[in-house]
């Protein structure tokens, strides 16, 4: 019997399919091989016990025995401390990872969120918020591509840091947000062309598509 859980949603809706964060979560368990299964709150409602594993009333969150965690990026570094295939075991190795994690989340992510919430509501016309959003991400996307251009992946070996950037960048490609930055679109490519990605990713649509089976 499996002692790690990952949490998400009983449904979601057509669009975030295949991009639902807990997928971050089924990729590096799969890297790991670790043992798992997924349980599944409800969409429609979020219920008391939700809010106590996630206190947004969001997805996902783990359970390793005793101990609950949200937070994509919190959930991927404890993970990280159960194998070397997601967080290099050196000191500077573990600490070049770390900070790239964090760089995905609070540098990158920052970005793309916003950029790509106006690309969902398609309001990317001429308005001086969209212009602010889209010079930020671009500003990003620029350094980055700098450092992809160097490197197969962010921190020496594949690691949890190439997990969420990988998975920060794939949102923006998907609004065609990288055509000018070939280095990030191939670091995506190489990323998401991994068996752990293809597999999670899979899992994912089979999930929801299930779910819809169940409602009709
Ligand atoms: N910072 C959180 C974000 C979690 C998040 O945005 N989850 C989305 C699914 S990918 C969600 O639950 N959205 C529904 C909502 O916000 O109500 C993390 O990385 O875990």
């Amino acid at each position: 019997m499996t002692d790690l859980i990952v949490t998400t949603y009983d449904w979601v809706p057509k669009v975030p399919r295949g991009y639902v964060r807990d997928l971050r979560i089924c990729w590096a368990l799969k890297e790991a091989g670790l043992p798992y299964r997924v349980e599944t709150t409800p969409f429609a409602t979020r219920e008391a016990d939700h809010l106590a594993h996630q206190p947004f009333a969001q997805v996902p969150w783990l359970t390793d025995g005793d101990m609950s965690i949200f937070e994509s990026g919190a959930i991927l570094l404890h993970l990280g401390h159960r194998s070397d295939n997601l967080l290099p075991d050196d000191p500077q190795g573990r600490n070049a990872a770390i900070a790239w994690v964090i760089a995905a989340l609070n540098s990158v992510e920052m970005a793309s969120v916003p950029w790509s919430l106006f690309h969902f509501s398609g309001d990317v016309g001429e308005s001086a918020a969209w212009t602010r959003t889209d010079a930020f991400l671009q500003s990003r996307l620029q350094r980055l591509e700098t450092v992809l251009a160097t490197g197969q992946w962010l921190a020496g070996p594949f690691c949890v840091a190439d997990i969420l950037m990988a998975d920060v960048l794939r949102l923006v490609d998907r609004f065609d947000g990288l055509a000018a930055y070939p280095a990030c679109r191939a670091y995506v490519g190489r990323a998401i062309s991994r068996p752990a990605f293809l597999k999670a990713h899979a899992e994912q649509i089979a999930h929801y598509e299930a779910a819809d089976r169940s409602r009709a």
